[in-house]
């Protein structure tokens, strides 16, 4: 027909990672794209829930929805494929003009095979599981076997060309192949199959890349060979699905990970054994190649770990994305960190009204409260997120969040490892200093606005903060609940340092809208951010004194 002529002669490219000097963009319709992003709960992949689930984006102010699509409601019975879901799901979307990111539960969803179809599920001998050392069988498949791979692979490849037939508009913008792959309660598969493949040589590419004798994987390994074994034939496995589905249709695909606490990591299998947790990287990125980037989950309250698990994850070789991540009041304020990180996006779990909350791992209720946590930082970046992601893929940016932990009684969930840092009177743990080169930003919490009383942190700690480089002497900053103040890096000598200008604007279709200077108290005392927004375009300099 003419319309579908039409349709295809403007096309809008398919989105794309790029990266630029180790920098990373999101290409969405040709322009780095920035996450604001909202995941349901599981099992809200069904047409009977989306009007829990969109009341909540909304109200978050996100502009992606996170959301599973099941190879069970896809393909209930062998080779007979059902995208229905996918329709209605997309169409809706648009109406709100609202993007989708699509999470592929097959194979591993946490690393069981609960979201297969029953043919797959319930036929062991033909899709084996995973068997311990001492014989139990695990309900988590196994990565060695052919046919469980190819079956996984055929309903992928068909969802993707699905999407390619439907989706010009390109409202779908990126897939998340399974979720959480790996297996808890054993490093790796000892079935026979597996022992035989355990035995042989480790691939070339992987010595390679890692840059070991040849051998076999015990002997180059050694007490890592079952993890790294397992780690390998997982991504060889999801990465071919990978690489097929992209065949079909070129979308960006990452995989996400349930995270093994970086400083008190425990056994494999005590966490999900082959998934790309930290330790594992080098593997995933060598076993691999299609795979755009590996995002974290993280579930772990406190700072320390947060701001760990954001370095390990955003690498030369891999662009921090927050696949997951709790969506109580402690956790917002990582947006900032995330963001400082060059950050393709974050996505807080469980935002909707489907009737169920993951406490202590997110908020105890779904309500207003929580939303609002996250419609605050939203609220401040969705009119500037297509120039922020512009910004962040060409220069520069600093994001930090409030250090230390205070949250209603103080006990942490999941931070056995790191109680007992607190704060103390000087205000020297309420501080935080970013080195910009030239110059110094210093970012202190829970302050008056006039002054210089030291700080004492936000109760709860909710404060963080996002400068970014515009240019020679020039940062946009915004923050809340923060003093951000700026000083030289070096002794001037014969030269004084001050803020020359700052601007407080918005953008408007890309373009810097002024809209008052500040000056005299609101930049005497640094510049203090509170829980209103404000964006800031900050010029500082020096000026001869002889
Ligand atoms: C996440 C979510 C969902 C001792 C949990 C986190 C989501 C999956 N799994 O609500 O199931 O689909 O990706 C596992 C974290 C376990 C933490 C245990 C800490």
């Amino acid at each position: 027909t003419s319309a579908c002529t039409t349709s295809e002669q403007n096309e809008n490219s398919v989105p794309q990672l790029v990266e630029n000097n180790d920098r990373y963009a999101l290409m969405v319709d040709d322009a780095p794209y920035l996450i604001l992003g909202a995941q349901t709960n599981n099992s809200a992949n069904y047409a009977a829930a989306l009007p829990d689930v969109w009341p909540v984006v909304e109200k978050m102010k996100a502009n992606t929805l996170v959301i599973p699509v099941a190879w069970e409601q896809v393909e209930p019975e062998e080779g007979e494929f059902d995208f229905s879901f996918v329709d209605t799901l997309v169409n809706q979307a648009r109406e709100r003009d609202v993007r989708l990111v699509l999470l592929w539960f097959a194979t591993w969803k946490n690393n069981a095979p609960h979201y297969a179809p029953e043919w797959v599920k319930l036929n062991n001998e033909r899709f084996p599981r995973v068997i311990t050392e001492d014989g139990k069988v695990l309900n988590s498949l196994s990565p060695h076997f052919r046919e469980t791979l190819e079956a996984d692979k055929k309903a992928f490849v068909a969802l993707m060309q699905h999407l390619k037939k439907i989706d010009w508009q390109r409202t779908v913008i990126m897939v998340q192949v399974e979720n959480e792959v790996g297996t808890y309660g054993s490093a790796r598969d000892y079935s026979p199959t597996a022992e035989a493949e355990f035995q042989k040589q480790v691939p070339k590419k992987l010595l390679a890349d890692v840059n070991r004798e040849a051998g076999d994987w015990r002997s180059v390994f050694g007490r890592d060979a079952d993890e790294f074994f397992h780690a390998w034939h997982i991504a060889r496995y999801v990465d071919e699905i990978t690489e097929a589905g992209k065949a079909a249709y070129p979308l960006p695909m990452y995989v996400n990970v349930a995270l093994r606490n970086p400083f008190k990591p425990g056994k494999p299998g005590s966490y999900s054994s082959g998934g790309a947790t930290d330790n594992v990287l080098h593997i995933w990125k060598s076993a691999a190649p299609n795979i755009d980037m590996i995002s974290p989950d993280i579930y772990f309250r406190d700072h320390k770990t947060v701001a760990r698990v954001m370095d390990l994850y955003s690498r030369a070789d891999n662009p921090l994305y927050i696949a997951e991540i709790g969506n109580d009041q402690p956790y917002a304020r990582y947006f900032f960190t995330a963001l400082g990180h060059g950050a393709l996006g974050f996505a807080p779990f469980g935002m909707d009204y489907t009737d169920y909350t993951n406490y202590p791992l997110g908020a105890e209720k779904m309500d207003d409260e929580t939303i609002g946590h996250f419609s605050e930082l939203y609220g401040l970046f969705a009119p500037m997120a297509r120039e922020w992601a512009d910004i962040s893929f060409r220069q520069r940016t600093w994001g930090v969040s409030e250090p230390v932990d205070t949250y209603k009684d103080k006990k942490l969930w999941n931070a056995q490892t790191t109680e007992g840092e607190d704060g103390d009177n000087n205000g020297e743990a309420y501080t935080q200093r970013l080195d910009l080169g030239d110059w110094t930003a210093e970012v202190t919490y829970g302050r008056p606005m006039f002054w210089i009383d030291p700080p004492k942190g936000n109760t709860p700690s909710s404060g963080g903060a996002v400068i970014a480089e515009l240019g020679e002497n020039e940062y946009l900053v915004t923050a809340f609940r923060a003093r951000v103040s700026f000083s030289p890096s070096r002794e001037l000598d014969g030269e004084q340092f001050t803020m020359a200008r700052v601007e407080e604007g918005h953008f408007e279709n890309g373009k810097w809208v002024f809209e008052r200077l500040w000056n005299g108290d609101q930049t005497d005392w640094g510049l203090n951010f509170t829980n209103e927004p404000h964006v800031l375009k900050v010029k500082l300099a020096t000026y001869k004194t002889n």
